[in-house]
């Protein structure tokens, strides 16, 4: 699948020019948007806040000779700090200066001083910082909800009534509409989650969210079950990640046909316009079975039935064996790739270069640890699991839809005591090749954030937050604190360390995304979005930009900025710098967790 490009290391080092401080703070304008000027001149910090124990780096754009001060609410100053080096950062084209914070450990409340004046808004140090934001970012799934209405009881003022019941969905190309071959094939498709800003709901982005979602469970099972928030109960034994999660999985369980192969998707052919999802009733089809969509289905469903199994085996075990027959679909249709077809313009979520090797070898990977998990490692079908997973080295690419290689190796390195040693040395050193260069671009950059050229695809956001919890499984496999702090440069940047200084997440922060491209937030008499949505963040696209007016559902009429850090704009037309998606909001709930479950211990 697409591969990463520009991530030479050298050339990401060789960025940063150290100069001296000299001149005073200038401002730097970002986006201009339609609605204001952005003016930004720090203190850029996490505005959420720190554990006590956390790294805490405030970023100020600028060159000022003065240093900073961090002062109690009672104005007594805890620490002072000369001013640093001045760093370029391409991204922004920038000068910056970092200051490092993090010998404030007493939890409370702060303010930073530059040059005598207050700068900034307060800086809270304590525990639970982010415990907020994982209980949003989760309950988010649920204002997410397909085919069912959500009620003041659970949504409180963005209640609104059921959409898109799909219980007929018809299967794309048997109808007069799309061709009419194999009339009138239907079947219900209900439940699970709307991918983004819009209505479709789609296999392989489900597959790599319900997966990172699982993983906060694997990875650190007390804090999940001790998080509570406020979603009806279907399934009361499960906890209520898992009751959530349980939500798309039932759905996409519907997906999967009688042969084992699974549709890539159940979407309008076109996409809809800026509706509730109640006023969007054009047909749903599903769409075309294919390799991606049948082997990200057999990873999920593998991965879940091991997650659910204590819980439920009968649903387990139903699991398991639609993975099995999804994977061995995918085995008998090795060339079966999705390609969208003219007539259809919703999400494509189709695979780069078309080997479909990643999926093979993480879905491999999840089926030998199902089948184990089963109590049937010896069958004839894990040792064929086995073999497949063998067949292929692990590669180093940043966790994302477009990839799943590196969900495979954190599958293998993370279980050692299911796989064979030489598989597990070879996943962890993918895993922790991955990480450190994270690490030397992170400490490095003048942002202290580990970004390459390709972070700043459609999507940025999303990247910041995976390259996060890679770190974050360096930590699980090392214990060495230095991996967290990387994960915490990657979750400062989302939430205000960055040049647009807000963060990037509806509802949290001094300053966050008002306007972003989110059907129901568009469409309803309601002031603030729907909170706990990580928007996709900026990239030089440019995908949603018409300046000649002749395609009305995108932006027109602003200046873009043309550095990729600055180029987003908070307004609803931006599909491709202000949408929200469910494999975005995702990682951050597992960055935000990650922390609170390893700090607050
Ligand atoms: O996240 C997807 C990104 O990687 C692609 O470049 C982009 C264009 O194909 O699509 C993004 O996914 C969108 C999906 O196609 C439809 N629902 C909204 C998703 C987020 O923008």
């Amino acid at each position: 699948m697409i591969a990463p490009k520009g991530r030479d290391l050298k050339y990401i080092l060789g960025m940063d020019i150290h100069k001296n401080a000299s001149r005073t703070c200038v401002a730097v304008s970002a986006a201009v948007s339609l609605l204001a000027a952005v003016a930004v001149a720090g203190p850029l910090v996490n505005q959420l806040g720190f554990y006590p124990e956390a790294e805490k780096t405030v970023v100020y754009p600028g060159n000022d000779a003065a240093g900073l001060e961090v002062r109690d609410m009672n104005g007594k100053t805890v620490l002072t700090l000369d001013a640093p080096m001045v760093y370029d950062w391409d991204y922004s084209g920038e000068e910056i200066q970092t200051f490092d914070i993090s010998a404030v450990k007493t939890p409370g409340t702060y303010r930073l001083f530059r040059g005598g004046t207050y700068v900034g808004s307060p800086i809270l140090v304590g525990e639970g910082v982010y415990g907020d934001l994982v209980k949003a970012s989760l309950k988010w799934f649920y204002y997410q909800r397909a085919s069912m209405p959500l009620t003041l009881q659970y949504a409180g003022k963005w209640a609104r009534a059921a959409g898109h019941m799909d219980d007929k969905v018809i299967v794309y190309g048997s109808d007069a509409a799309t061709g009419g071959k194999g009339a009138g094939k239907v079947f219900n498709s209900a439940r699970g989650w709307y991918d983004a800003g819009d209505y479709g709901k789609y296999i392989v982005n489900s597959g790599i969210t319900v997966w990172t979602l699982l993983e906060i469970y694997e990875n650190f099972p007390k804090y999940a079950d001790s998080l509570s928030w406020n979603i009806p109960r279907e399934f009361d034994k499960l906890p209520l990640l898992l009751e959530e999660v349980r939500y798309n999985l039932d759905w996409m369980l519907t997906m999967q046909d009688k042969d084992g192969g699974v549709y890539h998707k159940v979407s309008t052919l076109k996409f809809s316009g800026s509706v509730q999802p109640e006023d969007d009733t054009a047909p749903r089809y599903a769409i075309i079975k294919n390799v991606t969509a049948s082997l990200d289905f057999a990873g999920v469903m593998a991965q879940a039935s091991v997650v659910y199994r204590k819980f439920d085996k009968a649903y387990a075990d139903k699991m398991l064996k639609a993975a099995e027959s999804a994977y061995a679909w995918a085995k008998k249709n090795p060339k079966a790739f999705y390609k969208q077809p003219a007539d259809v313009n919703t999400g494509s979520y189709a695979p780069g270069n078309e080997d479909g090797k990643d999926e093979f070898r993480w879905a491999a990977a999840e089926l030998y640890r199902a089948k184990a998990a089963a109590g049937a490692k010896g069958d004839k079908a894990a040792a064929g699991y086995l073999k497949d997973l063998k067949m292929n080295a692990f590669t180093a690419n940043g966790a994302w839809w477009g990839d799943m290689n590196m969900i495979a190796a954190f599958r293998v390195a993370l279980d050692s005591a299911v796989f064979d040693k030489d598989l597990v040395a070879a996943a962890k050193k993918t895993v922790m090749n991955e990480a450190n260069n994270l690490r030397a671009v992170g400490d490095t950059s003048a942002y202290r954030l580990p970004a390459f050229p390709w972070s700043w695809n459609w999507g940025s956001n999303s990247a910041m937050a995976n390259n996060g919890m890679v770190l974050v499984h360096a930590y699980l496999l090392t214990g060495d604190k230095s991996y967290l702090d990387g994960a915490q440069q990657c979750l400062d940047y989302l939430l205000g360390k960055n040049p647009m200084d807000m963060t990037y997440v509806t509802g949290f922060g001094y300053r966050s995304p008002r306007n972003p491209h989110h059907r129901p937030s568009e469409s309803d008499k309601v002031d603030d979005p729907v909170p706990g949505m990580l928007v996709g963040g900026p990239h030089l696209g440019k995908q949603d930009i018409d300046l000649e007016g002749k395609e009305p559902w995108k932006c027109s009429n602003y200046a873009v900025a043309d550095k990729p850090a600055l180029a987003y704009l908070d307004n609803r037309c931006s599909y491709a710098t202000n949408e929200v998606a469910i494999n975005w909001n995702a990682p951050l709930a597992y960055l935000a967790a990650a922390l609170e479950a390893i700090y607050n211990k």
